[in-house]
């Protein structure tokens, strides 16, 4: 921290640089500090700081899939482009042998969220992992958010824990962090009213961490939010991790707007990155940032892994939630562009699996 304090020329900041050189934790109007201050390099600095005492030189990815089952939902929600109702024409639903064609051996992880479909059983959403699990047996599977595990437990009648239960009995092994969207009752009266709010996305992902599940957790922004419900919300996500220390990783989500027309333009990247700077410092119990390229763009995510972030999620394959939103990121990205754009972020790749083992790590060249 000392080689970066003539770095900070904001003396709002400098007295938060303090705090951190002394170990003492960042509070609320911190928090909002460091989203108002002018000094957006003093800023990136102290994140970046941080990432490098906590990941070093190190910029993670995964060799991974996404997998969107289908986008049939029985929810509504404002910001969703992604959900249909059956009968719509951008309606889908993926077959096993579909879902199998996704993964392959040389995948590490495959990420799998979809809508709450009205006519899917449990043993629906039990039989993808399962098939997955049998089929290739070392795959990481990372399946269904907390919206969905609450959503299985009304189904098909059983408690958060039975759910996870089965999930794990048929190859679940970690959870995704989305679904979070924002921790304000104000927005999710606005924007998904019908979804799980704060309280229940936390308990059902303490009861993971209780059960040794490790899962992720997420911040969609950009839309009608404020800072102060975005700090709020991290401040959530780190009382919990204090208690569990379940949780992997941190992904901010910057909305993509498509045709909501909830707000005009999505988040710039500036804002974007003071998004992720800031995540990085409130959240000193994180090790994780990730920069999700999908929803970042390409330049903004290299530019990221000098703004606290220390992960880019992974090649994903095909994605559709952001897509179907408009992202004009690519669909998938093959191994080689993420390790030429970590290098030329000046980071050292490292290939890691779902739980940020270390698979490869991969030298300069000569
Ligand atoms: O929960 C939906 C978000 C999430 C839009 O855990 C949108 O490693 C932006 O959670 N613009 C699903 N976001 C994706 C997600 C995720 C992604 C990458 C990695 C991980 C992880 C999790 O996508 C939803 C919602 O918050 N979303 N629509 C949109 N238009």
């Amino acid at each position: 921290m000392e080689r970066i304090r003539n770095r900070v020329t904001d003396p709002a900041l400098k007295g938060i640089l303090q705090k951190l050189q002394d170990g003492r934790r960042l509070d609320f109007e911190d928090g909002m500090a460091l989203f108002a201050t002018p000094d957006f390099l003093g800023l990136g600095a102290m994140a970046n700081d941080v990432k490098e005492q906590k990941t070093g030189e190190d910029a993670y990815f995964v060799v991974n899939r996404q997998i969107n089952p289908s986008n049939i939902c029985v929810l509504s929600c404002k910001f969703c482009e992604f959900a249909a109702k059956k009968g719509d024409s951008k309606a889908y639903e993926m077959s096993l042998d579909e879902i199998l064609a996704r993964c392959g051996d040389d995948v590490a992880e495959v990420h799998i969220v979809g809508g709450l479909h009205p006519d899917w059983p449990f043993d629906v959403y039990l039989d993808i992992v399962r098939t997955i699990r049998k089929n290739f047996p070392r795959i990481q599977i990372k399946a269904y958010t907390a919206v969905e595990v609450d959503f299985f437990s009304r189904i098909a009648k059983l408690s958060v824990e039975k759910v996870l239960e089965r999930l794990r009995e048929a190859g679940m092994d970690t959870m995704p962090g989305g679904g979070a969207e924002v921790f304000s009752e104000r927005v999710k009266k606005d924007l998904f009213p019908q979804k799980i709010g704060a309280e229940p996305w936390l308990r059902i992902h303490r009861l993971a961490h209780r059960m040794g599940i490790r899962s992720n957790a997420t911040l969609l922004y950009g839309h009608i939010e404020t800072r102060e419900e975005r700090v709020r919300h991290m401040l959530l996500l780190r009382d919990l991790q204090d208690e569990t220390h379940g949780f992997l990783s941190f992904i901010p989500l910057s909305f993509q707007v498509g045709t909501t027309q909830i707000v005009d333009r999505p988040a710039s990247a500036m804002e974007d990155l003071r998004t992720i700077a800031v995540a990085r410092l409130l959240l000193d119990n994180f090790v994780h940032i990730k920069a999700y390229w999908v929803m970042l763009g390409l330049d903004v995510t290299a530019m990221a892994l000098n703004f606290g972030a220390d992960d880019l999620d992974g090649t994903i394959g095909k994605e559709t939630i952001a897509h179907m939103a408009g992202a004009d990121s690519p669909a998938g990205l093959t191994r080689n562009f993420l390790v030429g754009m970590i290098r030329e972020a000046g980071r050292v790749p490292v290939v890691r699996d779902g739980l940020y083992n270390k698979l490869e790590v991969i030298g300069s060249v000569a």
